[in-house]
């Protein structure tokens, strides 16, 4: 059960944002819309939302869930990979002291996108990404230790982040795509197998019992109604400008 989530509002730099995409900058405005029905759908879910104030110093900033990784018992800041999206987590900082009296901290040489970390109970798959690296990885396992939690690494090689690909659903239901899908890491769990041309809606976020899915990915949604979700549909298009995804627009906790 979540009942906290933390978003921070688009800014109008955010056309300058990091991508690999080929579909052109976001549109401002439009983004601004659908972050708000994006929020509306989490207090919709029973979420009690902390909005922090846009900021054009971090063209990617809205992408909230990189800069921090929140556990039941203690707030980690991480080092993001990017340059541009290091000193986003100041802010973070701030914020965190709110609700966290134990706030680690990630520590150079080691980089960490928390976009590279999916939470299962209380153990932790880190993905060793082009933003995370192995110091970064071996920093978040002593302190998820030093809380009695547990985490283990995982090499992509292909996706931005570990959670591009795999969203944990709670109840062992695991949504899974691409690069992933013949992980045995993973073949424990039930697996809901995202085809290639829908790979995008591999990115989803359970809330108590509801899931979150970009719109249109007809077969993801049939998949996951299936297993007897409901699902809410987000129209995604500007975030995705951005290779950012519904996960990284908020940190729930
Ligand atoms: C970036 O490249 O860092 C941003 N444009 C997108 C970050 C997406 N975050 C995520 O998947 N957790």
């Amino acid at each position: 059960m979540f009942t906290n989530a933390i978003v921070r509002t688009p800014c109008k730099n955010m056309i300058k944002g990091l991508t690999s995409s080929t579909e052109g900058p976001p549109d401002y405005l439009k983004a601004l819309i659908q972050h708000k029905i994006y929020v509306d759908a989490l207090k919709s879910c029973g979420m009690e939302i902390t909005t922090l104030p846009p900021n054009d110093n971090y063209p990617d900033s809205t992408f909230v869930e990189d800069a921090a990784l929140l556990t039941p018992h203690c707030g980690i800041i991480t080092r993001p990979g990017a340059h541009s999206r290091r000193r986003e987590t100041n802010s973070m900082k701030r914020v965190m002291t709110d609700f966290y009296d134990d706030i680690e901290e990630i520590k150079s040489p080691g980089t960490v996108d928390a976009g590279d970390i999916m939470m299962v109970g209380s153990h932790y798959y880190i993905g060793l990404s082009k933003r995370t690296n192995t110091t970064g990885v071996n920093q978040v396992i002593k302190i998820l230790n030093k809380y009695n939690l547990t985490g283990s690494t995982i090499a992509l090689s292909e996706m931005l982040h570990l959670k591009s690909g795999l969203s944990y659903l709670e109840n062992n239901n695991l949504v899974v795509a691409g690069e992933f899908t013949d992980n045995p890491e993973f073949q424990k769990f039930n697996l809901i197998k995202i085809d290639d041309d829908e790979s995008y809606a591999a990115n989803c976020v359970w809330i108590n019992d509801y899931v979150l899915i970009a719109k249109v990915y007809p077969k993801t949604k049939q998949s996951i109604e299936q297993i007897g979700y409901e699902t809410i549909e987000l129209d995604m298009s500007e975030f995705r400008k951005l290779d950012g995804g519904l996960s990284c627009l908020s940190l729930r906790f």
